[in-house]
């Protein structure tokens, strides 16, 4: 089959390095400062006996040039798929083969589950540049398994030693970078001396800090959805009869939704974060969002658009509660092997009070839903909540007993799987390569338990700032399948300050004038500073 004229010109896009990445072989890495966790520090160093403490790092050029030996690499992809993935690689490969052309780098296929059980693709030139500036993970796959047993771990570092590595590198989102802070700690305990280096990879958005500004494949998804926002916004405004319902992906945190929103101007955007902060009911959002249909019903305007992000049913306290007593539950080994239905009869005989209420006000769909297996990290798998369906049938309810008068069609929609895979904005294919090239930076500087950094996003990536951050300084205890577990901290939605702020101070106006933007596809040509635009909360970080 032939290559599209899109794909052939995205391979030929040129990738440009932060500065200090023209000597690669001289760039070595000063401290910054001392670090500990975010918090439970007692806890977390008694895990983490050996990694615990390290030093924030940025990057700097050393006076001595060195030669560098061949390195061994193995890389593994982790998790959800994000545009720019691809690049992370090709970023790694091209670095290892400038400090010396003799070096491997073998992908790990999968995810976690390739270096558990051995199974490996040797990365030749050829094969990775075939990827560049692709999206999706096919290079080399991905899965969600978590390294946690010991004798997952004994067979980890088995093929790690077999391959003589020097270093690992896992791209993936917290969780998949705390399960390689412990891989690396279990690597140092048993003295092998291979390099375990994270990179930041989400479409979420949460894996963000003050020195992380960004995870990749956020921009990418986010301009994608915009795109598909902005044609049915387009659409409601042409044929004026339909109320679209959009879920967007973006597991916990509401970043993605927050970046939409400042993209497209809809008529309503939930955070879920507020609506935890305002300890919002099922109820008052139905009635806040029946309130708004009403209002723009009185202007003749019976359509509009409403983003949902998909964690909003965590963050409504009595889903939150209910949530987390269903995690306890189904951890429990008396709901391992039942069917849905004998599920939800089990729970409706253990839940008790306010609890049972909320679950029996649930439609059948959600009720099933909430009982799906969690994933791997103990996570409830939010993509398979129908949330947008949820309050099309509320708002529906609580509109015909007030006996409205307008008309009322909604149209349910979820843009999750699709803003994951497609061709990288330039923002995050260049970004991605600089990452690759960081990791690399950090394994020839036999540095382990490092998140790779590339921060002052904003400027032009020849000024691009070179960091390593420890992961062990990103994490704390979280509950996870009914147990306290060492995990990256999120980064929610903030608030008290910028993009927040901004989205506040718009919103009541997008809700009635139909102030819809159309930003249209991931524009690829012309000016680099349209081209290469970061996404809008970053730019509005700080204000
Ligand atoms: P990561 O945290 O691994 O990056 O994945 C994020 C995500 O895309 C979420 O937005 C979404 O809820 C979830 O993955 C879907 O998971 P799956 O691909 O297993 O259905």
């Amino acid at each position: 089959m032939t290559e599209s004229p899109l794909l052939s010109a995205r391979k030929n896009y040129q990738l440009h390095l932060p500065e200090i990445f023209e000597n690669l072989a001289s760039v070595c890495f000063e401290k910054e400062k001392d670090t500990s966790s975010v918090s439970d520090l007692e806890e977390i160093q008694s895990l983490f006996p050996h990694l615990f403490g390290l030093p924030l790092l940025s990057a700097n050029i050393a006076k001595d040039k060195k030669d560098f030996p061949p390195f061994r690499v193995g890389v593994v992809l982790s998790g959800g798929q994000a545009a720019g993935g691809h690049n992370v690689i090709i970023g790694l490969f091209d670095a290892l083969k400038t400090l010396n052309p003799d070096s491997h780098l073998v992908g790990f296929l999968n995810g976690p589950s390739g270096i558990i059980e051995g199974n490996i693709h040797e990365l030749d030139r050829e094969f990775v540049s075939s990827y560049r500036n692709t999206g999706g993970f096919d290079l080399i796959g991905s899965g969600r398994t978590k390294i946690e047993t010991e004798e997952q771990l004994k067979s980890s570092l088995q093929t790690i030693q077999e391959l003589k590595l020097d270093g690992l590198v896992v791209i993936g989102g917290d969780d998949s970078n705390t399960n390689a802070v412990v891989l690396a700690e279990y690597l140092v305990k048993n003295g092998c001396t291979t390099k375990v280096i994270g990179v930041p990879k989400t479409i979420d958005g949460d894996l963000r800090n003050k020195y992380v500004e960004m995870s990749f494949g956020f921009d990418t998804a986010c301009k994608t959805y915009s795109e598909m926002i902005g044609n049915l916004e387009r659409d409601a405004i042409s044929a004026k009869k339909y109320t679209h319902f959009v879920k967007l992906m973006g597991r916990s945190a509401s970043h993605i939704a927050l970046e939409c929103a400042l993209q497209t101007h809809p008529n309503y955007t939930f955070i879920s974060e507020e609506v935890l902060e305002r300890k919002l009911t099922i109820k008052c959002i139905t009635k806040e969002l029946a309130d708004l249909v009403e209002e723009r019903s009185k202007m003749k305007k019976n359509y509009g658009v409403i983003l949902i992000p998909e964690g909003l049913i965590e963050f409504i306290p009595e889903m939150k509660s209910l949530i987390e007593e269903l995690n306890t539950l189904l951890a429990g080994s008396e709901f391992t092997s039942l069917d849905p239905s004998a599920s939800i009869d089990k729970v409706r005989n253990t839940l008790k009070g306010d609890l049972l209420s909320t679950f029996e006000f649930l439609p059948e769909g959600i009720q099933k839903q909430l009982l799906l297996d969690r994933d791997p990290h103990g996570n409830v798998q939010v993509s398979h909540i129908n949330t947008e369906k949820l309050f099309m049938e509320t708002v529906s309810k609580e509109l015909k007993q007030r006996d409205f008068k307008g008309s009322f069609s909604p149209v349910a929609h979820f843009f999750g799987y699709e803003g994951r895979a497609g061709f990288p904005s330039n923002f995050d294919a260049t970004y991605c390569y600089a990452l690759g090239y960081t990791a690399a930076a950090l394994i020839k500087e036999g540095l382990s338990g490092y998140m790779a950094c590339v921060n002052h996003l904003l400027e032009d990536a020849k000024k691009w700032r070179v960091m390593g951050i420890p992961i062990i300084s990103l994490m704390n205890l979280e509950m996870r399948k009914g147990k306290k577990k060492p995990v990256i901290q999120k980064a929610l939605v903030d608030l008290n300050k910028g993009p927040f702020a901004t989205f506040k101070k718009h919103r009541k106006s997008w809700m009635i004038a139909d102030d819809y933007q159309f930003p249209g596809p991931i524009q690829f040509f012309g000016d680099p500073q349209i081209t290469g635009r970061p996404p809008e909360v970053l730019k509005l970080k700080d204000s």
